[in-house]
């Protein structure tokens, strides 16, 4: 049994398959750990979820914020933006629902101990110890399954940092935020979702999350 792990393939189906020949995988013996965004992008998103649907137990999927996406655009009447093309074919697919169902129960984290890793799609907040990341991931996952998702859902596009004192639709977009989109923060600790260019790049009081001093998960766990 061999696990592997794979960034955002963002609808990149022929390149998933070719690389899953090359490394003989085997549904039954091995297992896939994807590190969120399935989708948008490429060509062929459908085909992506579609695949990882049907191999069910030997995958997981750290959710990423392309994935939040095309689930709020499956749970509400948000309408497609034109770079959203690549996601049509899976909300006009007959089989949208059982995608859509599958995908909003993959988790936020994942603890792969054959990699020795917590499996996040964007980064850990320097303020969370490991229980916290647990218990937040753990709340965000309840809601986003439950019933009353597409509330959160409809609210959910907003820069909001995390901070303990946040409640409601604030206190989950802050935690969806720092789980998938976080790259930056200042010295205030207070998260800039704007800056995407590279460290050496951007501003001198942003830090990339994985550097911010007093960071509470290490590197090694
Ligand atoms: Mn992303």
């Amino acid at each position: 049994m061999t696990t592997y792990a794979f960034g955002d393939l963002q609808g990149c189906y022929e390149e998933l398959r070719l690389l899953l020949d090359r490394i003989e995988f085997d549904p039954a013996l091995d297992k896939l750990c994807f590190t969120g965004d399935l989708v948008n992008r490429g060509p062929d998103s459908l085909k992506v979820l579609e695949y990882l649907y049907s191999l069910n137990e030997s995958v997981v999927n750290v959710l990423g914020n392309h994935d939040f996406h095309l689930i709020a655009l499956a749970l509400t009447d948000r309408k497609l933006r034109s770079k959203d093309n690549s996601l049509s074919p899976i909300l006009s697919s007959a089989n949208k629902i059982n995608l859509i169902e599958w995908l909003r129960h993959q988790p936020l984290f994942h603890m792969e101990k054959e990699l020795d890793a917590l499996i996040v799609h964007a980064g850990v907040h320097p303020s969370w110890s490991l229980e916290m990341v647990k218990k937040y991931a753990e709340e965000i996952q309840s809601i986003i399954r439950g019933n009353d998702a597409s509330v959160f859902f409809k609210a959910m596009y907003s820069d909001d940092s995390w901070s303990s004192d946040l409640i409601g639709k604030k206190r989950f977009n802050a935690i969806v935020n720092s789980f998938t989109r976080m790259r930056y923060l200042n010295g205030l600790g207070e998260c800039d979702f704007e800056e995407k260019d590279s460290p050496e790049k951007v501003a001198d009081d942003l830090i990339p999350w994985y550097l911010y001093p007093n960071r509470k998960v290490k590197n090694t766990l």
